[in-house]
């Protein structure tokens, strides 16, 4: 791990600067005296204060997929090991980087060379390219933790409990600086019964990762859509979007990661039996018993992971399944039905575009790329009424449209480039697909991952829009080897995978189930990749 100077005592300063204030302060003026708790009286007692059951349980829920969430994460993050704050990941711009290797210029290193896999007792799954799994897990146990975390705050709010995590007076703020230099200088002040209120510093972290950190998550996840953000023009005015995004939310990760660990310290140093009992029975006394449903909550957890991990491995199919069963309808619902249509300025242009996939290596594409591919021929058969084949200078004829856009990887780089080409629609008013053509099949002349033919589908609604483009052109030059000549795709609503390169023909049919494993797509089929590629 190799991390920028600058970045990381940006990072460690601000703490660093509370933790040498709160010394000073102790050894210039002694300690602050601590705010006065109210006493417990018996009438607090029988108010529904305490910790009702559905604390107890959506605490628990939290963990549960709060763990979930961090091993997926950490293993799509491992995918492309990088974290910048400009949107055009040029390598050796990135502030943070989970891999040794320096990029090499002098010959072609894709993005997926430069993907890590983490120790499967990290990464969910791990051990290997499970990008496709990970983001299944994530995305999974998203969707229960945001529910989860909306049944909290719904109930919070609609008892008194949210008192308890809301502070009503800017008093909080000396209150819990009083508390923070007695702890930091390791002095264990008395404790409030956290029973039926915390002490100021405890509130306001426990509030800070309620409703700072969690939503902080939430709205930089999405930022990653190429959906969304190719659907809104005014992200680009954003500094860094997509990667700031990522960037951050890594950074929420630490800071769940540094609460827990704290959380977790105060929690056994403070009482840590009685304060188990509050937890998971909503007891105020010293029994054991909340210790011992702590251990077993912990093994239910451990028994999750370990099971998650070997679903993984065994079943990655179902995973698939699975998890689109529970995804899809939601990014149908949210992200798939949005047209791209943001654009970017001549200047935005990366400088450095990661190139991805394995190059062609069959004869017949060497043959026609050393032949300037002259003797090229587009094949677009099917379900249409005119099926065609179609040379580039022919292709070149028709009416051409150019764009600069924001290119999303699933891997997590992005990149912006002009793209110069064929629209799709226009494709269509030559072939005239019939009424029962659902899926549009994209055959390339390379190989997959894993071997075979590289191919993908997209649906109709994806064909239709304006910026969905047979590209022939990038950066204002005739599309590169690299980047995918002599055609490549372009929709901007998608993930990169999704847009085939080194194109060999197209195919109109009712749906994909008769390519390959039926699942779509190349990756959809070997690497388990989701098919609605929103985000
Ligand atoms: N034939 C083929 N097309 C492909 C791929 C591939 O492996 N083979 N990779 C996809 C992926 S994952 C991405 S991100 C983009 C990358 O395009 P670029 O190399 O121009 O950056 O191409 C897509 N098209
Ligand atoms: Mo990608």
């Amino acid at each position: 791990m190799r991390i920028r100077l600058s970045t990381l005592f940006a990072l460690i300063s601000p703490l660093a600067v509370l933790v040498l204030a709160a010394y000073a302060q102790w050894l210039m003026a002694g300690r602050p005296p601590l705010p006065a708790y109210p006493a417990v009286t018996p009438q607090m007692m029988a108010e529904p204060h305490g910790f009702p059951t559905w604390i107890c349980v959506t605490h628990y829920v939290n963990f549960l997929f709060l763990i979930l969430l961090i091993r997926s994460g950490l293993q799509i993050l491992m995918d492309h090991p990088r974290l910048y704050w400009n949107v055009h990941c040029t390598p050796g711009t990135e502030w943070v980087r989970f891999t040794p290797v320096e990029v090499p210029r002098d010959r072609l290193y894709t993005a997926k060379d430069d993907a890590r896999y983490l120790t499967p007792w990290i990464g969910l799954p791990g051990g290997r390219h499970t990008l496709g799994l990970s983001r299944h897990w994530h995305f999974v146990s998203a969707l229960f933790w945001v529910l989860n975390g909306t049944v909290f705050i719904a109930l919070l709010f609609a008892t008194d409990q949210w008192r308890r995590l809301v502070p009503t007076s800017w008093s909080i703020f000396p209150d819990a600086w009083a508390v923070w230099v007695n702890y930091i200088t390791f002095h264990l002040p008395p404790e409030p019964d956290g029973f039926y209120f915390y002490n100021p510093l405890q509130q306001l972290a426990y509030f800070g990762v309620v409703f700072v950190l969690a939503p902080l998550s939430i709205i930089t996840g999405p930022a990653m859509s190429p959906a969304l953000v190719n659907r809104f023009s005014w992200y680009r005015h954003l500094p860094g979007n997509r990667q700031v995004g990522r960037s951050l939310h890594f950074l929420a990760l630490c800071g769940y990661v540094l609460f827990t660990i704290a959380h977790v310290t105060m929690v056994a140093v403070t009482g840590f039996a009685r304060n188990m009992n509050h937890i998971t029975i909503g007891t105020d006394d010293g029994r054991m018993i909340g210790v011992y449903l702590f251990i077993v909550g912990m093994l239910v957890i451990l028994g999750v992971n370990v099971g998650a991990n070997w679903v993984s491995w065994l079943y990655p199919r179902a995973v698939q399944m699975i998890g689109g069963t529970f995804v899809n309808p939601i990014l149908h619902l949210l992200l798939s039905r949005h047209a791209p249509c943001a654009e970017y300025l001549p200047e935005d242009i990366s400088p450095f575009f990661w190139p991805n996939g394995k190059m062609p290596t069959s004869e017949e594409w060497k043959t026609l790329a050393a032949n300037g591919f002259r003797d090229y021929r587009l094949k677009v058969y099917g379900l249409v009424a005119n099926p065609v084949e179609l040379s580039l200078e022919q292709i070149a004829a028709m009416s051409k449209k150019t764009q600069i856009t924001l290119h999303h990887c699933i891997q997590g780089w992005s990149g912006i480039a002009e793209w110069g080409g064929l629209p799709m629609t226009e494709l269509m008013k030559l072939v005239r697909p019939k009424p029962n053509a659902r899926a549009v099949i994209f055959y390339s002349f390379g190989e997959g991952e894993a071997g075979g033919q590289y191919y993908d589908s997209q649906t109709m609604a994806n064909m239709l829009y304006p910026q969905t483009l047979l590209a022939y052109e990038m950066n204002y030059q005739p599309l590169g080897d690299v980047h995918g000549a002599p055609l490549r795709l372009r929709v901007e609503n998608q993930l990169g995978f999704k847009m085939v390169k080194w194109i060999s023909a197209i195919e109109f049919a009712e749906d994909y189930r008769h390519v390959q494993a039926g699942m779509g797509g190349a990756q959809e089929d070997h690497v388990f990749f989701d098919s609605l590629a929103d985000i």
